[in-house]
């Protein structure tokens, strides 16, 4: 592992939907190959069988020195409709050996920031903001007399939150809108410079189409198959473009587009004005390339 790879942090709410699960093994192949250091996973749902499928992708990588956190703070987002593409997938993997016990997202995010003491890490959130708040609404305890927006200001140096519309802002975005309070103390309140990866940012590319010929045993495959209940293995790709740019950069694919400011509202609709602090990301590749190579990272790496 090289000792300039980027450390980053993983926030996402796989259940609902199965792009998180493509991002996931995209981090973890990442991981593996010294290109970026997974330095813990959280999911940001209540329903807990997102967290159980993203370890039985790490499991089948065979990562085993990446901490994965659960929401334990509250109930939000729960039930059948937020285990869709999970829970499949997480018991099939696990069966017979019983379902991993994780920690909470926040004691989690806080003894990782605490033990770091360094600004270099990056913070990549696919769902909504629900344990970033929680992060930041946390006071002092055992592990760290620093509160929350502390250990935030003192070791995230980069910021990149897969969500926002920049294109109209009249188009909710789901991982907004799903926790207006958090949005508006992340988005609004924003402690530092954003990055954006939304629809102009790639997610409207199709990609897992090479899942259908992989190995059945992959669970990735498995929450794509489940989300599309058994017919396809496609599907939208933000939270592969969100991971894939945090982890390699622009790459020729993507630019960053500076200087806006951003704010939301509890609809989840994005406005943005110029002169800001924040900034989106905007495909400059053809569709034809970036498919190509999310759908190649998601199975092998960069
Ligand atoms: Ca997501």
């Amino acid at each position: 592992m090289s000792e300039k790879a980027k450390k980053i942090i993983l926030d996402h709410d796989l259940g609902s939907d199965c792009d998180d699960a493509g991002a996931i093994a995209i981090l973890m192949k990442g991981h593996l190959q010294g290109r970026c250091r997974a330095l813990a996973v959280t999911h940001t749902i209540a329903d807990h069988y997102g967290q159980y499928a993203a370890c039985a992708i790490a499991g089948y990588y065979g990562v085993t020195d990446v901490p994965f956190g659960i929401n334990l703070e509250n109930d939000r987002l729960s039930g059948e409709e937020y285990r869709a593409s999970s829970k499949y997938a997480a018991e099939k993997y696990f069966a017979g050996r019983g379902l991993p016990e994780l920690e909470g997202n926040v004691g989690l995010l806080r003894r990782v920031l605490a033990a770091n003491g360094r600004k270099d890490i990056s913070l990549v959130t696919i769902g909504p903001l629900t344990t970033v708040c929680g992060l930041l609404r946390s006071g002092p305890d055992g592990v760290s007399p620093k509160t929350g927006r502390e250990l935030f200001r003192e070791n995230v140096s980069e910021f990149i939150c897969g969500g926002c519309n920049f294109v109209d802002s009249a188009v909710s975005d789901w991982n907004i809108a799903a926790d207006p309070d958090a949005s508006d103390e992340v988005v609004n309140r924003a402690l530092m410079p954003m990055t954006f990866v939304g629809d102009e940012g790639g997610g409207l590319i199709v990609t897992g189409s090479y899942l259908e010929a992989c190995d059945p045993g992959y669970p990735v495959r498995d929450c794509y198959l489940s989300f599309n209940k058994g017919k396809g293995f496609t599907r939208y790709s933000w939270d592969l473009a969100t991971v894939y740019y945090a982890i390699m950069g622009g790459c020729g694919l993507w630019e960053k587009k500076n200087g806006l400011g951003v704010r939301v509202n509890g609809a989840g609709n994005t406005f943005f004005s110029p002169g800001g602090e924040h900034a989106c990301l905007v495909q400059t590749a053809g569709d034809a390339e970036v498919t190509e190579t999310l759908d190649r990272a998601m199975m092998y790496g960069m």
